[in-house]
This record gives C-alpha cells, sequence and structure tokens, in this order.
C-alpha cells in the first residue's frame, strides 16, 4: 500500500431540490463527517469538499412546479442546505456548487479532452419528444413503467426500483411528464461514453481494491459481468454546463458527467478562499492523495464506474481509493419517502433537539453493509440509556463530585492500584482500537467501542466506591478522582468526531485550553489533567427524552403512512378499503434479488378434476410452455372445473413439490384474496404463451 500524505474526501453532491433528511445523514454525510474530524485529529492534510448538485432535470422539473426559475430554486437550496449542514456539525472545508464559475470549464475540459483523444462517440439517436410542449423529453421528463421490473412510474433515467437504467425509448406507455400527452419519437444527435472501451481496465482497478465493502464491490461486478454500454452524456435542455462545440447550441452535458466533476470545482473554490489557487492539484494530481467518496448505495455505479472512466481518460488525475457506499436508512420500518412526507428532514428536528443525539443514534445504526431502520423509540432509548445514563452519567457524578468535596480542582494521583493501572491501560489503548474502526470505515462499531469506554468508566466510579473512601482513606479518593478527571478528559478527545457539541461541552466544564476538536488523537486521551487545575461549573450533558416529547413525530409519521396507503388504495379496482391489501404492504422490504429467485410463468390449464373429500382442492393438469404439471390449488369454492379449462394463469414453477391428501402438487397458482375469503385467480391480462416468464 502507498503511505498517503493527504485525505480528499467528498460526501455525495446532493440535488439542490428538496431539504435534507436523516436518509441523507446516514448515507453519507455524517460518516463523512466522522471520519474527517478524526483524521484531522490524527493531524492528517485532510480536505472534505461537498456542495450542491444543481443541473439536470430533477432541478428543473422541481423548479417548474415551484414556479421558480432554476437559478432562483436552487439559490434557495443551496443556502437552506449550508445552513441545516452547519447546524448539524457536518464540517466540510468547503459546500460549494455546481453553478460556480469554476465549474463550467473544468466541466467543458474533461469533455473536450475526451473528445480530442478519441473517448466520446457521437450517434444520431431516436428521443422521445413531446409534441405540445415541442420538447425532447431528457430523462425524467418522461414517466412509464420500467421495462426490467415492471414498476409503475419509472423515470427515462434509473429505475428506482430496480436500479437500472432505462432507454427511454423502451419504456411502456410512456407519458410527458410536464402535460401527460404521449410522447413520439424524434431523431437528434448526442455525445456518449463508449464505456464497453474502458471495461478491462476499469476492471483490472476494480480487482485491487479487495478491501472495499463487498456491497459495493458486488454491484460493480454485476454491472461488468452484463457488459458496459455506451452511455449518453449530452441533453436537449438549457440548464446545464454547454456542450462546448460547434453544432451543438442548446445543449448541455448530462448532469451526472458533470456533478463528480464538482468535487473538484469544489476543490478549486476551496483553494482560491486559501489565496492558493492551484492548491487543488496537489490533490486531485497527487499519487498520495487518498481520495475517499462518501455515497449513498443509488449512487455507486457513477462513483466506481463511469467517474473513474472519467479520470483515466483525462491526464493526471488520481482515481478514488476507497467508496464505503452505504445502503438506505427505513424509517420506522418502511421505506422511506420523500414525496409522501414519510421522512425526518433534519432542519426540522434541528428545530426542536440537539444535533448531537441525532449523529449517535444514526452513528450507531448507520446502514453500512445493510440497510438499517432509524424509529423515534429507539433515538430515545439511545439518547436516554446510552447518552444520558451512561456516558453523561459519567460525566455529571465525576464532576459534581470534584465540585463539592474538592473545591472543583484536580486532586493529585497517590499510589496506583491494580484497578487504577488497569483502566490507566484502557484510557491508553482506546485511541488506536477506535482508529482501527475508523481506517476501516466501521462507523457503527467505533460507536459501540466509543460508549464501552463510559460504560468501563462508570464500572470504574463504581467500584472504587469514592463516596466511602472519601472519608475513609482519603488518599484513595484522590486517586480515584484524579483517575476518572482523566477520563473525562479522555472521553471528551474520543467522543469529538461522532458527539462534536458534547465533547466542546465536556471541554469547557474541563476548563481546558483550546479545542477539544484540536486535540491530539493518539497523545492527549493518555494526558492527565495537571493536579489543583481549576474546573469551570459542571452542567447536564444530556437530558432525558420524554414519551410526550416524540409523541408527536411519530404520530406525523402515522399520520404520513395513512394518507400513503389511502393514496394506495384508491389507484386498486376495489372503491372498498381492504385490510388485507394494507397489511401485504407491511411485509418487510426484500431486495430486488429475492424476488427474482421466484420463477413466475405463464401455464395454461389443460384439465381438472375435484379432489375426492376435500372441498377445498381442485387437482389441476397444467402445461407450462413443453412441460405438463398437476398441482392441487384450493380454489374448489371460487371456480367451478369447466370454467377453468383453457385458462392461462400464472403458477410459481420453482417451488419445492408438496404432497397434500396424498397428490403431489408441482407448483402454486397465484390468486388475490380478500378477508372475506373471495378469491381471483391471477391471468395474464393478454394473450399469451405458456412457459412465458413473469417478472
Ligand atoms: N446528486 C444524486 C443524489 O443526490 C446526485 C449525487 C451526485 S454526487 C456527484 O443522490
Ligand atoms: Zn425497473
Amino acid at each position: 500500500m502507498t503511505s498517503h500524505e493527504k485525505i480528499l474526501v467528498t460526501s455525495a453532491l446532493p440535488y439542490a431540490n428538496g431539504p435534507l433528511h436523516i436518509g441523507h445523514i446516514a448515507g453519507a454525510y455524517l460518516p463523512a463527517d466522522i471520519y474527517v474530524r478524526y483524521q484531522r485529529m490524527m493531524g492528517r492534510d485532510v480536505v472534505h469538499v461537498c456542495g450542491t448538485d444543481e443541473h439536470g432535470v430533477a432541478i428543473t422539473i422541481a423548479a417548474e412546479k415551484a414556479k421558480k426559475s432554476p437559478k432562483e430554486f436552487v439559490d434557495f437550496y443551496w443556502a437552506q442546505m449550508n445552513a441545516t449542514f452547519a447546524k448539524a456539525g457536518i464540517s466540510f472545508d468547503i459546500f460549494s456548487r455546481t453553478t460556480t464559475p469554476e465549474h463550467y470549464p473544468i466541466s467543458q475540459e474533461f469533455f473536450l479532452t475526451m473528445h480530442k483523444k478519441d473517448l466520446l462517440v457521437e450517434k444520431a439517436v431516436k428521443q422521445l419528444y413531446c409534441p405540445n410542449d415541442k420538447r425532447f423529453l431528457a430523462d425524467r421528463y418522461v414517466e412509464g413503467t420500467c421495462p426490467h421490473c415492471g414498476t409503475p412510474g419509472a423515470r427515462g433515467d434509473q429505475c428506482e426500483a430496480c436500479g437500472k437504467w432505462i432507454d427511454p425509448l423502451e419504456l411502456i406507455d410512456p407519458k410527458c411528464m410536464v402535460c401527460g400527452t404521449r410522447p413520439e419519437i424524434r431523431e437528434t444527435k448526442h455525445f456518449f461514453i463508449p464505456l464497453g472501451r474502458f471495461q478491462e481496465q476499469v476492471k483490472a482497478w476494480l480487482d485491487t481494491k479487495k478491501n472495499w465493502r463487498d456491497n459495493v464491490l458486488n454491484f460493480c461486478y454485476g454491472w461488468i459481468k452484463e457488459g458496459l454500454t455506451d452511455r449518453a452524456i449530452t441533453r436537449d435542455i438549457t440548464w446545464g454546463v454547454p456542450v462546448p462545440l460547434p453544432g451543438y447550441e442548446g445543449k448541455v452535458l448530462y448532469v451526472w458527467f458533470d456533478a463528480p466533476i464538482g468535487y473538484i470545482s469544489a476543490t478549486q473554490v476551496w483553494a482560491k478562499r486559501l489565496g492558493q489557487p492551484d492548491k487543488w492539484k496537489e490533490y486531485w494530481q497527487n499519487p498520495k492523495t487518498k481520495l475517499v467518496h462518501f455515497i449513498g448505495k443509488d449512487n455507486i455505479v457513477f462513483h466506481a464506474i463511469v467517474w473513474p472512466a472519467m479520470l483515466m481518460a483525462q491526464d493526471g488525475y488520481i482515481l478514488p481509493a476507497d467508496i464505503p457506499a452505504n445502503e438506505f436508512l427505513n424509517l420506522e420500518g418502511r421505506k422511506l419517502s420523500t414525496s409522501r412526507n414519510f421522512a425526518v428532514w433534519l432542519h426540522e428536528y434541528l428545530e426542536k433537539f440537539p444535533p448531537d443525539p441525532l449523529r449517535y443514534t444514526l452513528a450507531a445504526n448507520l446502514p453500512e453493509g445493510k440497510d438499517a431502520d432509524f424509529s423515534w423509540k429507539d433515538f430515545q432509548t439511545r439518547n436516554n440509556s446510552e447518552l444520558a445514563d451512561i456516558l453523561g452519567n459519567f460525566i455529571n457524578r465525576t464532576l459534581t463530585f470534584v465540585k463539592k468535596n474538592y473545591g472543583n480542582r484536580v486532586p493529585a494521583a497517590g499510589t496506583l492500584s491494580e484497578r487504577d493501572r488497569r483502566t490507566l491501560e484502557i484510557i491508553k489503548s482506546w485511541p488506536q482500537k477506535l482508529s482501527a474502526d475508523y481506517e476501516r470505515y466501521e462507523f457503527r462499531r467505533a460507536t459501540q467501542d466509543l460508549m464501552d469506554l463510559a460504560r468501563h468508566a462508570n464500572k470504574y466510579f463504581n467500584d472504587e466506591e469514592p463516596w466511602r473512601t472519601l472519608k475513609m482513606d482519603r488518599k484513595r479518593c484522590d486517586t480515584t478522582i484524579h483517575i476518572c478527571l482523566h477520563l473525562c478528559k479522555a472521553l471528551a478527545v474520543l467522543m469529538s468526531p461522532t458527539l462534536p457539541f458534547s465533547a466542546a461541552r465536556i471541554w469547557k466544564m474541563l476548563n481546558l485550553s483550546g479545542e477539544v476538536e484540536k486535540q491530539n488523537w493518539l497523545t492527549a486521551p493518555a494526558e492527565p489533567l495537571p493536579v489543583n487545575h481549576q474546573l469551570n461549573e459542571p452542567e447536564i450533558l444530556f437530558t432525558k427524552i420524554e414519551d410526550e416529547t416524540i409523541a408527536p413525530e411519530i404520530a406525523r409519521l402515522q399520520e404520513a403512512l395513512q394518507r400513503m396507503e389511502q393514496t394506495a388504495q384508491s389507484t386498486v379496482e376495489s372503491p372498498q378499503s381492504n385490510p388485507e391489501q394494507s397489511a401485504a404492504a407491511q411485509k418487510p422490504l426484500i431486495p430486488i434479488e429475492t424476488f427474482q429467485q421466484l420463477d413466475l410463468r405463464v401455464a395454461e390449464i389443460l384439465a381438472v378434476e375435484k379432489v375426492p373429500k376435500a372441498d377445498k382442492l381442485l387437482k389441476l393438469s397444467i402445461r407450462v410452455g413443453t412441460e405438463e404439471r398437476q398441482l392441487i390449488a384450493g380454489i374448489a369454492q371460487h371456480y367451478q372445473p369447466e370454467e377453468l379449462v383453457g385458462k392461462k394463469v400464472v403458477i410459481v414453477a420453482n417451488l419445492q413439490p408438496a404432497k397434500i391428501r396424498g397428490i403431489e402438487s408441482q407448483g402454486m397458482i397465484l390468486a388475490a384474496s380478500t378477508e372475506d375469503g373471495k378469491l381471483a385467480i391471477v391471468a395474464p391480462e393478454r394473450e399469451i404463451a405458456s412457459g412465458a416468464k413473469v417478472k
């Protein structure tokens, strides 16, 4: 491994089209912030860049809806996010945006370099065009059913359900997002990145990333296995970075082409503000820089495949060293939904609660490697039983004891007992332990390890019983309290990346000079407080959160859920409200891979007979493609045998065979059921060959 002299950390550039929610924070910004705060305390040369992603149709559509110009619209959200991040303690070195004067030339330079090296392909393409609005429908301007997974409401760029890229021409029943008109097909020309030409190089590079998270590598290899294809990088809209070539007036670069370049332009803005405009090159064009991208899993393909290919095509740029992408954060056991207001908005949270308890709750439960869940109950428990009862309690009992019995001054340590020595060993070893977690991006584990130090501290206090030794053995009590204060200091230093506001408060109570976040990670915890040092007034560090306080938050989410279910129900055929439909939606989320394990097929019913002495069962002979099978279905009370013969149905073809009443059933027929016991067989909506795959 190369030893790195510099670390450049990026957090995904949020679209400036709506407020931040806790899913954003858990996905990228909090782990990135903890990592950067830790690295700063390690004395590393680290820069954390971020900014808003302000181009693309995600912006123009939202701006149109809000009846604002794109510029007015992104200005508002840039300012809101900038303020909210600061309040949450997310400490970027620069929070830039992709509409700065620095951003346009560097994006165009990337494009032109690729063009000059013949690494772009120009193609005439057929594209959806809205005859009513008289414009091409780029990306999200068109909506329809996903051709890969059949999810309705998929946009013309990427399916949110299955994650696949969508060719808008393949969308089933496409509609213009602006006016609802069915678009027509017209020809236009665009530039493409021929990703296939980069495939070998990207794969060889990924092959060296043995220590990356499995979820990231698996995802990338999945794409590569399918074969990388040409990807259009220009669009027929006016908002964006203009394509810098004659004949391309009115076309702009695709937002996913210019967005990651935003990391570079943000670094340029940072360097300019420092008064050293070329300093950005010391990071981006220096093989000794470790480039780390913190992102959510929906951005993996762009950061781990497309962006590296773009960087490889330039001259002298480094490639990402790590991409610790997180999975998704669910909310109260459900998928978060911003459009339905089923989300915890960060700016709203911060109006009611301090930032640290949320940082702690999320850090303890980050979606590393798999999805995780945030619930208000868990938030309350973490705050009350961990932050207040363990960490806060230790600080408080120590400081009030010192105030009451030592005139708020640090006593001297005398002869050390075995337990004192062990405690000092723990203090000494803890920075390394947390370092190991952080260097591996294991923030959940680090959060546990941090709380364990507070647990050790409480145990030490309890075992030493200073309230007893105070009277009987003053010297012992002095030593105990000296070490407890040392623990307070070590805790303040080591909690600073995760709980920066509370760490600063302890620092102040301890009346220590400088800032806790500027302390040396490895050495500061090992240094005790000077004897006789005067402390400040102790304060309560974490206040308990009562049931009444979180009740309105839970109620608000429940209302959002109810509204979601009502709209879902009003779109299904039956006008009656149906409890089973909402119950079905309550099953836990599954990844698409789980669904793909099902082999669903269209089958034709050849013959049907009643099963003797079983009034609910019918025995069906069916044909699946060329294969004949028999299966048993519990539908005798809903269908007469003769009305079923010749029908096409859908079956689960890879269900393990089972014996029902002594007869083997080779598969299961799909039927919709209601709570009052009605059953309807699921059948394809138009004539289709038996054996056809259902997906
Ligand atoms: N704005 C998508 C997102 O917010 C996109 C990330 C860009 S990172 C260069 O999820
Ligand atoms: Zn899809």
